[in-house]
Protein backbone atom coordinates (compact mmCIF):
# COMPACT_ATOMS: atom_id res chain seq x y z
CA UNK A 1 0.00 0.00 0.00
CA UNK A 2 1.10 3.80 -0.97
CA UNK A 3 1.08 6.17 1.85
CA UNK A 4 1.80 10.01 1.79
CA UNK A 5 4.16 10.52 4.77
CA UNK A 6 6.21 13.34 6.39
CA UNK A 7 9.77 12.17 6.54
CA UNK A 8 12.70 13.03 8.82
CA UNK A 9 16.01 12.46 6.94
CA UNK A 10 18.73 14.13 8.90
CA UNK A 11 18.97 16.15 11.89
CA UNK A 12 18.35 20.02 10.94
CA UNK A 13 16.49 19.57 7.73
CA UNK A 14 12.58 20.58 7.08
CA UNK A 15 10.67 17.10 7.16
CA UNK A 16 10.26 15.96 3.15
CA UNK A 17 6.46 14.77 1.82
CA UNK A 18 7.07 11.31 -0.12
CA UNK A 19 5.13 8.62 -1.06
CA UNK A 20 6.45 5.16 0.62
CA UNK A 21 5.21 1.71 0.37
CA UNK A 22 3.78 0.92 4.10
CA UNK A 23 3.84 -3.38 4.34
CA UNK A 24 0.84 -5.10 5.72
CA UNK A 25 0.30 -5.69 9.82
CA UNK A 26 2.06 -8.71 10.82
CA UNK A 27 1.90 -10.34 13.91
CA UNK A 28 -0.25 -8.80 16.77
CA UNK A 29 0.18 -5.62 14.74
CA UNK A 30 -2.41 -3.49 13.32
CA UNK A 31 -2.86 -0.99 10.08
CA UNK A 32 -4.46 2.44 11.06
CA UNK A 33 -5.70 4.95 8.48
CA UNK A 34 -5.05 8.38 10.09
CA UNK A 35 -7.29 10.72 10.31
CA UNK A 36 -5.20 13.30 12.46
CA UNK A 37 -2.18 13.89 13.79
CA UNK A 38 -0.91 16.53 16.75
CA UNK A 39 2.16 19.06 16.63
CA UNK A 40 3.91 18.24 19.71
CA UNK A 41 7.73 20.43 20.42
CA UNK A 42 8.96 16.69 20.72
CA UNK A 43 8.38 16.13 17.31
CA UNK A 44 10.21 19.57 17.09
CA UNK A 45 12.81 18.18 19.69
CA UNK A 46 13.48 15.55 17.22
CA UNK A 47 14.05 17.83 14.20
CA UNK A 48 16.95 20.03 16.11
CA UNK A 49 18.39 17.22 17.31
CA UNK A 50 17.59 17.76 21.14
CA UNK A 51 15.94 14.18 21.24
CA UNK A 52 17.88 11.25 19.59
CA UNK A 53 16.07 9.45 16.89
CA UNK A 54 16.79 6.70 14.50
CA UNK A 55 16.74 8.27 11.08
CA UNK A 56 15.15 8.27 8.18
CA UNK A 57 12.06 8.12 10.39
CA UNK A 58 8.39 9.09 9.61
CA UNK A 59 7.31 11.51 12.61
CA UNK A 60 4.46 12.62 14.74
CA UNK A 61 3.56 10.66 17.83
CA UNK A 62 0.42 12.02 18.41
CA UNK A 63 -2.21 10.69 16.10
CA UNK A 64 -6.00 9.10 15.84
CA UNK A 65 -7.45 7.10 13.38
CA UNK A 66 -9.78 4.31 11.87
CA UNK A 67 -8.36 0.49 11.46
CA UNK A 68 -7.74 -0.10 8.34
CA UNK A 69 -6.50 -4.19 9.00
CA UNK A 70 -5.14 -6.23 11.74
CA UNK A 71 -2.80 -9.03 11.49
CA UNK A 72 -2.66 -12.30 13.10
CA UNK A 73 -3.98 -12.82 16.74
CA UNK A 74 -5.21 -9.71 17.20
CA UNK A 75 -8.12 -9.44 19.14
CA UNK A 76 -8.72 -5.91 21.06
CA UNK A 77 -9.28 -4.57 17.75
CA UNK A 78 -11.18 -4.79 14.48
CA UNK A 79 -11.41 -3.03 10.86
CA UNK A 80 -13.63 0.57 11.30
CA UNK A 81 -12.56 1.00 15.24
CA UNK A 82 -11.76 4.39 15.66
CA UNK A 83 -8.16 4.34 17.83
CA UNK A 84 -5.94 6.59 19.43
CA UNK A 85 -2.64 5.98 19.23
CA UNK A 86 -0.40 5.64 22.35
CA UNK A 87 3.49 6.25 21.66
CA UNK A 88 4.77 3.87 24.52
CA UNK A 89 4.09 0.52 24.02
CA UNK A 90 3.51 -1.76 27.20
CA UNK A 91 3.49 -5.19 27.63
CA UNK A 92 1.40 -5.07 29.98
CA UNK A 93 2.98 -7.85 32.50
CA UNK A 94 6.35 -6.41 33.56
CA UNK A 95 7.01 -5.03 36.93
CA UNK A 96 6.07 -1.79 35.98
CA UNK A 97 3.19 -1.90 33.71
CA UNK A 98 1.51 -4.51 36.63
CA UNK A 99 2.51 -1.38 38.84
CA UNK A 100 0.63 0.66 36.89
CA UNK A 101 3.72 2.57 35.41
CA UNK A 102 3.28 0.88 31.84
CA UNK A 103 5.11 4.19 30.12
CA UNK A 104 8.31 2.72 31.86
CA UNK A 105 7.99 -0.26 30.19
CA UNK A 106 11.28 -1.82 28.32
CA UNK A 107 9.26 -2.96 25.52
CA UNK A 108 8.22 0.60 24.87
CA UNK A 109 11.83 1.80 24.87
CA UNK A 110 13.01 -0.92 22.68
CA UNK A 111 10.86 0.66 19.94
CA UNK A 112 11.75 4.16 20.91
CA UNK A 113 15.14 3.51 20.42
CA UNK A 114 15.77 1.32 17.52
CA UNK A 115 12.95 2.80 15.58
CA UNK A 116 12.24 -0.65 14.64
CA UNK A 117 8.32 -2.85 15.44
CA UNK A 118 9.03 -5.36 18.16
CA UNK A 119 10.55 -8.34 15.50
CA UNK A 120 13.15 -5.91 14.77
CA UNK A 121 11.84 -4.70 11.17
CA UNK A 122 10.05 -1.58 10.00
CA UNK A 123 7.28 -2.04 7.64
CA UNK A 124 7.69 1.47 6.01
CA UNK A 125 9.95 1.41 2.50
CA UNK A 126 10.95 4.18 -0.04
CA UNK A 127 12.49 2.94 -2.90
CA UNK A 128 14.03 -0.19 -1.17
CA UNK A 129 15.49 1.81 1.95
CA UNK A 130 14.16 0.78 5.68
CA UNK A 131 12.34 4.43 6.68
CA UNK A 132 11.87 3.91 10.88
CA UNK A 133 9.06 3.97 13.14
CA UNK A 134 8.54 7.51 15.15
CA UNK A 135 8.37 6.44 18.59
CA UNK A 136 6.29 2.99 17.31
CA UNK A 137 3.63 5.68 15.88
CA UNK A 138 4.80 7.72 12.63
CA UNK A 139 1.45 9.84 12.92
CA UNK A 140 2.57 11.98 9.82
CA UNK A 141 1.14 9.11 7.81
CA UNK A 142 -1.71 8.29 5.76
CA UNK A 143 -1.30 4.86 6.61
CA UNK A 144 0.92 3.34 9.17
CA UNK A 145 1.35 0.05 11.16
CA UNK A 146 1.66 -0.35 14.88
CA UNK A 147 1.32 -3.20 17.76
CA UNK A 148 -2.25 -3.66 18.43
CA UNK A 149 -1.26 -3.11 22.34
CA UNK A 150 -0.68 0.35 21.43
CA UNK A 151 -4.04 1.33 20.70
CA UNK A 152 -7.40 2.69 22.87
CA UNK A 153 -10.08 2.14 20.89
CA UNK A 154 -12.78 5.13 21.30
CA UNK A 155 -16.40 5.42 20.99
CA UNK A 156 -17.63 5.09 17.18
CA UNK A 157 -19.14 8.82 17.43
CA UNK A 158 -16.28 10.57 18.99
CA UNK A 159 -14.59 13.13 16.71
CA UNK A 160 -11.19 12.07 15.58
CA UNK A 161 -9.90 15.48 15.48
CA UNK A 162 -10.27 16.01 19.15
CA UNK A 163 -9.24 12.70 20.11
CA UNK A 164 -5.80 13.08 18.58
CA UNK A 165 -5.14 15.51 21.48
CA UNK A 166 -5.91 13.24 24.24
CA UNK A 167 -2.82 10.71 22.72
CA UNK A 168 0.45 13.43 23.64
CA UNK A 169 -0.73 16.80 24.85
CA UNK A 170 -4.12 16.62 27.45
CA UNK A 171 -3.10 12.89 28.47
CA UNK A 172 0.69 14.04 29.37
CA UNK A 173 -0.56 17.25 30.88
CA UNK A 174 -3.52 16.26 32.89
CA UNK A 175 -1.76 12.77 33.90
CA UNK A 176 0.99 14.57 35.17
CA UNK A 177 -1.42 16.56 37.81
CA UNK A 178 -3.47 13.25 38.32
CA UNK A 179 -0.74 10.59 38.46
CA UNK A 180 2.61 12.39 39.00
CA UNK A 181 1.67 15.14 41.47
CA UNK A 182 -1.34 13.74 42.78
CA UNK A 183 -2.69 17.75 43.30
CA UNK A 184 -5.00 17.58 46.31
CA UNK A 185 -7.83 20.11 46.35
CA UNK A 186 -7.39 23.59 47.68
CA UNK A 187 -3.73 23.62 46.95
CA UNK A 188 -1.36 25.89 45.04
CA UNK A 189 0.15 25.15 41.75
CA UNK A 190 2.49 26.84 39.37
CA UNK A 191 3.16 25.66 35.67
CA UNK A 192 6.06 27.42 33.96
CA UNK A 193 5.46 27.14 30.08
CA UNK A 194 1.98 27.42 28.88
CA UNK A 195 2.17 25.80 25.45
CA UNK A 196 0.21 22.63 23.95
CA UNK A 197 1.10 20.43 26.89
CA UNK A 198 1.48 23.32 30.08
CA UNK A 199 -1.96 24.10 29.20
CA UNK A 200 -3.40 20.75 29.69
CA UNK A 201 -1.12 20.82 33.65
CA UNK A 202 -3.45 23.80 34.31
CA UNK A 203 -6.26 22.37 33.06
CA UNK A 204 -6.29 19.01 35.00
CA UNK A 205 -5.11 21.50 38.43
CA UNK A 206 -8.19 23.52 37.82
CA UNK A 207 -9.77 19.77 37.74
CA UNK A 208 -8.19 18.60 40.67
CA UNK A 209 -9.34 21.40 42.65
CA UNK A 210 -6.41 24.00 43.23
CA UNK A 211 -7.38 27.19 44.42
CA UNK A 212 -4.29 28.89 42.81
CA UNK A 213 -2.90 28.05 39.48
CA UNK A 214 -0.35 30.18 38.34
CA UNK A 215 0.95 30.17 35.17
CA UNK A 216 4.51 31.41 33.64
CA UNK A 217 4.91 31.81 30.03
CA UNK A 218 6.96 34.74 27.85
CA UNK A 219 4.08 34.81 25.42
CA UNK A 220 0.98 37.38 26.11
CA UNK A 221 -0.53 35.22 23.70
CA UNK A 222 -0.15 31.92 25.65
CA UNK A 223 -0.84 33.76 29.16
CA UNK A 224 -3.97 34.51 27.57
CA UNK A 225 -5.24 31.13 26.95
CA UNK A 226 -3.78 30.04 30.17
CA UNK A 227 -6.48 32.36 31.95
CA UNK A 228 -9.30 30.75 29.33
CA UNK A 229 -7.79 27.05 30.64
CA UNK A 230 -8.31 27.71 34.30
CA UNK A 231 -5.05 30.00 35.46
CA UNK A 232 -6.00 32.16 38.67
CA UNK A 233 -2.68 34.22 38.01
CA UNK A 234 -0.27 34.39 35.15
CA UNK A 235 3.49 35.46 35.02
CA UNK A 236 5.46 36.85 32.12
CA UNK A 237 8.88 35.93 32.81
CA UNK A 238 10.60 38.54 30.26
CA UNK A 239 8.62 41.22 32.76
CA UNK A 240 9.60 39.87 36.47
CA UNK A 241 11.19 37.25 38.25
CA UNK A 242 8.52 34.68 38.50
CA UNK A 243 9.89 32.68 41.32
CA UNK A 244 9.56 36.36 43.43
CA UNK A 245 6.29 36.88 42.05
CA UNK A 246 5.11 33.06 43.01
CA UNK A 247 6.41 33.42 46.70
CA UNK A 248 4.65 37.08 47.36
CA UNK A 249 1.54 35.40 45.47
CA UNK A 250 1.65 32.92 48.37
CA UNK A 251 2.25 35.40 51.54
CA UNK A 252 6.50 34.32 50.90
CA UNK A 253 5.37 30.24 51.39
CA UNK A 254 5.50 28.66 48.02
CA UNK A 255 3.77 26.86 46.17
CA UNK A 256 2.70 22.63 46.48
CA UNK A 257 3.13 21.88 43.17
CA UNK A 258 5.11 23.30 40.45
CA UNK A 259 5.73 21.97 36.74
CA UNK A 260 8.17 22.85 33.98
CA UNK A 261 6.57 21.51 30.62
CA UNK A 262 9.27 23.92 28.81
CA UNK A 263 12.78 21.60 28.98
CA UNK A 264 15.44 24.48 30.44
CA UNK A 265 18.04 23.71 33.14
CA UNK A 266 17.11 27.36 34.07
CA UNK A 267 13.04 27.02 34.26
CA UNK A 268 13.32 23.48 35.81
CA UNK A 269 15.54 25.25 38.34
CA UNK A 270 12.68 28.06 39.03
CA UNK A 271 9.61 25.42 39.57
CA UNK A 272 12.17 23.78 42.47
CA UNK A 273 12.66 27.11 43.96
CA UNK A 274 8.90 27.74 43.93
CA UNK A 275 7.96 25.36 46.37
CA UNK A 276 6.40 25.71 49.80
CA UNK A 277 8.34 22.90 52.59
CA UNK A 278 7.37 19.58 51.16
CA UNK A 279 6.19 20.52 48.12
CA UNK A 280 6.81 18.71 44.67
CA UNK A 281 8.55 20.04 41.47
CA UNK A 282 7.04 17.81 38.25
CA UNK A 283 9.84 17.72 35.19
CA UNK A 284 7.37 17.45 31.97
CA UNK A 285 9.50 19.08 29.64
CA UNK A 286 12.32 17.22 27.72
CA UNK A 287 16.10 19.00 27.26
CA UNK A 288 18.86 17.18 25.35
CA UNK A 289 19.36 13.84 27.18
CA UNK A 290 22.98 14.84 28.58
CA UNK A 291 21.44 17.79 30.45
CA UNK A 292 21.79 17.96 34.53
CA UNK A 293 19.73 20.39 37.23
CA UNK A 294 20.81 20.77 40.74
CA UNK A 295 19.20 21.91 43.55
CA UNK A 296 20.32 22.98 46.67
CA UNK A 297 20.47 20.09 49.52
CA UNK A 298 19.52 22.50 51.98
CA UNK A 299 16.26 22.66 51.07
CA UNK A 300 16.10 19.29 49.22
CA UNK A 301 16.54 17.66 52.49
CA UNK A 302 16.04 20.26 55.20
CA UNK A 303 12.46 21.58 53.50
CA UNK A 304 11.86 17.92 52.42
CA UNK A 305 11.41 19.01 48.67
CA UNK A 306 10.99 16.50 45.69
CA UNK A 307 12.06 17.25 42.14
CA UNK A 308 10.76 14.45 40.26
CA UNK A 309 9.72 13.50 36.28
CA UNK A 310 6.56 12.64 34.58
CA UNK A 311 7.08 10.76 31.11
CA UNK A 312 3.47 10.55 29.30
CA UNK A 313 1.62 11.81 32.11
CA UNK A 314 2.42 8.55 34.37
CA UNK A 315 -0.68 7.35 32.88
CA UNK A 316 -2.24 4.00 32.22
CA UNK A 317 -3.38 4.96 29.21
CA UNK A 318 -6.53 1.96 28.72
CA UNK A 319 -8.33 3.71 31.97
CA UNK A 320 -7.01 7.51 31.84
CA UNK A 321 -8.02 7.86 27.88
CA UNK A 322 -11.72 7.18 28.28
CA UNK A 323 -12.05 8.99 31.79
CA UNK A 324 -10.55 11.87 29.68
CA UNK A 325 -13.00 11.09 27.04
CA UNK A 326 -16.07 11.70 30.01
CA UNK A 327 -14.45 14.60 31.28
CA UNK A 328 -14.48 15.86 28.41
CA UNK A 329 -18.29 15.28 27.75
CA UNK A 330 -18.88 16.38 31.03
CA UNK A 331 -18.04 19.84 29.55
CA UNK A 332 -15.20 19.59 32.26
CA UNK A 333 -11.86 18.79 29.73
CA UNK A 334 -11.41 21.51 27.12
CA UNK A 335 -10.78 20.15 23.65
CA UNK A 336 -12.57 22.25 21.12
CA UNK A 337 -10.60 25.57 22.56
CA UNK A 338 -7.41 23.27 22.80
CA UNK A 339 -7.26 22.87 19.23
CA UNK A 340 -6.38 26.10 17.62
CA UNK A 341 -4.71 24.97 13.94
CA UNK A 342 -5.37 22.76 11.40
CA UNK A 343 -2.95 22.25 8.29
CA UNK A 344 -2.81 19.37 5.50
CA UNK A 345 0.36 17.19 5.50
CA UNK A 346 1.49 18.99 2.60
CA UNK A 347 2.07 22.23 5.29
CA UNK A 348 3.63 20.29 8.02
CA UNK A 349 6.64 22.34 8.05
CA UNK A 350 4.22 25.96 8.51
CA UNK A 351 3.00 23.78 11.50
CA UNK A 352 6.34 23.45 12.80
CA UNK A 353 7.09 27.39 12.07
CA UNK A 354 4.08 28.25 13.53
CA UNK A 355 4.68 26.29 16.82
CA UNK A 356 8.64 27.37 16.75
CA UNK A 357 6.93 30.82 16.65
CA UNK A 358 4.31 30.42 19.63
CA UNK A 359 0.90 31.14 17.60
CA UNK A 360 -1.86 28.91 18.90
CA UNK A 361 -2.09 26.42 21.20
CA UNK A 362 -2.00 23.08 19.82
CA UNK A 363 -2.26 22.27 15.84
CA UNK A 364 -3.04 18.92 13.86
CA UNK A 365 -2.14 17.76 10.63
CA UNK A 366 -5.14 16.73 8.71
CA UNK A 367 -5.24 13.34 5.96
P1 LIG B 1 5.14 24.40 23.21
O1 LIG B 1 6.19 24.95 22.32
O2 LIG B 1 3.72 24.39 22.76
O3 LIG B 1 5.17 25.11 24.65
C1 LIG B 1 6.34 25.56 25.30
C2 LIG B 1 5.98 26.86 26.00
O4 LIG B 1 7.08 27.27 26.82
C3 LIG B 1 5.72 28.01 25.03
O5 LIG B 1 4.47 28.59 25.33
C4 LIG B 1 6.87 28.98 25.28
O6 LIG B 1 6.52 30.35 25.08
C5 LIG B 1 7.20 28.69 26.75
N1 LIG B 1 8.56 29.07 27.17
C6 LIG B 1 9.72 28.90 26.48
N2 LIG B 1 10.76 29.37 27.21
C7 LIG B 1 10.25 29.82 28.38
C8 LIG B 1 10.83 30.42 29.55
N3 LIG B 1 12.14 30.62 29.65
N4 LIG B 1 10.00 30.77 30.57
C9 LIG B 1 8.66 30.56 30.47
N5 LIG B 1 8.06 30.01 29.40
C10 LIG B 1 8.85 29.65 28.35
O7 LIG B 1 5.62 22.90 23.53
P2 LIG B 1 4.74 21.65 24.08
O8 LIG B 1 3.77 22.18 25.06
O9 LIG B 1 4.30 20.84 22.90
O10 LIG B 1 5.88 20.81 24.81
C11 LIG B 1 6.48 21.32 26.01
C12 LIG B 1 7.60 20.41 26.47
O11 LIG B 1 7.05 19.17 26.93
C13 LIG B 1 8.58 20.03 25.37
O12 LIG B 1 9.90 20.00 25.91
C14 LIG B 1 8.13 18.63 24.97
O13 LIG B 1 9.16 17.89 24.36
C15 LIG B 1 7.75 18.08 26.32
C16 LIG B 1 6.88 16.87 26.31
N6 LIG B 1 7.11 15.93 27.26
C17 LIG B 1 6.34 14.80 27.32
C18 LIG B 1 6.60 13.83 28.43
O14 LIG B 1 6.08 12.71 28.41
N7 LIG B 1 7.38 14.21 29.43
C19 LIG B 1 5.32 14.58 26.40
C20 LIG B 1 5.08 15.56 25.45
C21 LIG B 1 5.85 16.70 25.39
ZN1 LIG C 1 4.11 14.88 22.41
Amino acid sequence: MKAKAAILFTVGQKLDIREVEVEPPRSGEVMIRMAAAGICHSDLHVMTGHLVAQLPAILGHEGSGIVAEVGPGVTNVKPGDQVIRLWRLSCGICEYCSNGRPALCAEGLQIRMTGRLLDGTTRFKLDGMEIKHFAGVSSFSEYSVIPAKAVVKIPDDFPLDKATLLGCGVITGVGAVFNAARVKPGSSVAVFGSGGVGINVIQGAAIAGAEKIIAVDLLPNKLQFAKQFGATHTINAKEMNPVEVIRSLTGGRGVDYAFEVIGLPATIRQAYDCLCRRGIAVVVGVTPMTTEVSVPIMTLVFEERALTGSIYGSSRPQIDIPMLINLYRAGKLKLDELLTGRYPLSQINEAYEALERGEGLRSIATF
